[in-house]
């Protein structure tokens, strides 16, 4: 089976303070990716995301071009089509989830699945770095960029009890109290080692998207990322369980972010990048 899919590229670096991400889409389309997945699915298209160059400020270009991501995200789902959007750095997730919820008709729930080694929970008065791809997960819930409120953002928010993250090994104690007050479902690697990931995982009951940040991949597997946090999900454990997940016609929406090459070892992650998403494009088959 193939999907009619759009896979929509944004080569954003702003968000974060390593910009190697911003090369990610240009890398992979140059290294025939996307021309090996048209083989087998003929009805997949392209779309690039329009990226600012500098010296606009990292919060204009994000809210800029998370703008234009919602649009496509949402155009795309309303052409029945399933967007795959690759980063990029993971401030993108603003604008992807943005564009699913208005894609959807009222109440436009869907459950999120966030795989991350970051909790991306931070807002600028508790982010030590100021990088915008620690917060997105925090602007999502409502607690917004003031540059980006309106923007990048959903409204009304998402709730918490919409998103499970996944995979986190580290955050700062702001994030965590945010996490906790919120009612925010946190599945610490700590327990996707002890139970194993497939068990670990809620598997959601209704519509779902999934965000994966492939620094939640452990940096042996997926070595190509900004923020590397050793002890992470193992790619093997990480395909193997989200086959079924991406095969699943609840799924309405695949986002891999943080894929920056200059870090690959050896096309190790772009390798891992094609077979995920191959997985979203051709669900059930072989990859
Ligand atoms: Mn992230």
């Amino acid at each position: 089976m193939t999907r009619r899919c759009t896979i929509i590229a944004v080569g954003i670096g702003q968000g974060a303070r390593d910009p190697g991400c911003a090369r990610g889409p240009e890398v992979l389309k140059q290294s025939g990716v996307f021309d090996r997945l048209a083989i087998r699915s003929p009805d997949i298209t392209w779309h690039d995301v329009p990226v600012a160059a500098s010296p606009a400020s990292p919060a204009t270009v994000v809210a800029q071009a998370c703008d234009a991501l919602a649009g496509a995200v949402a155009g795309a789902r309303s052409q029945g089509r399933f967007p795959i959007v690759i980063g990029g750095d993971h401030s993108i997730a603003m604008g992807t989830w943005s564009g699913l919820r208005r894609a959807l008709a009222p109440p436009g729930r869907f459950d999120l699945l966030w795989i991350d080694a970051h909790m991306d929970c931070h807002d600028p008065s508790t982010s030590p770095s100021g990088a915008l791809h620690g917060m997105p997960l925090a602007c999502l819930l409502g607690r917004c960029h003031p540059q980006l409120a309106g923007v990048a953002c959903p409204a009304p928010p998402l709730t918490p009890s919409q998103v499970t993250l996944v995979g986190v090994r580290s955050f700062e104690r702001e994030e965590d109290a945010f996490a906790h007050r919120s009612g925010l479902r946190v599945i610490r690697m700590e327990e996707v080692t002890a139970r194993g990931l497939a068990a670990a995982l809620p598997l959601p009951s209704g519509p779902f998207g999934v965000t994966l940040d492939l620094d939640a991949i452990d940096p042996k597997d997926a070595p190509a990322v900004g923020s590397p946090v050793p002890g992470g999900i193992a790619a093997a454990e990480l395909l193997e369980t989200l086959r079924p997940l991406l095969a699943s016609p609840n799924c309405l929406a695949l986002e891999i972010a943080e894929f920056s090459p200059p870090h690959d070892v050896g096309g190790k992650t772009a390798a891992l990048m094609e077979s995920l998403l191959a997985m979203a494009a051709q669900p059930g088959e072989p990859s």
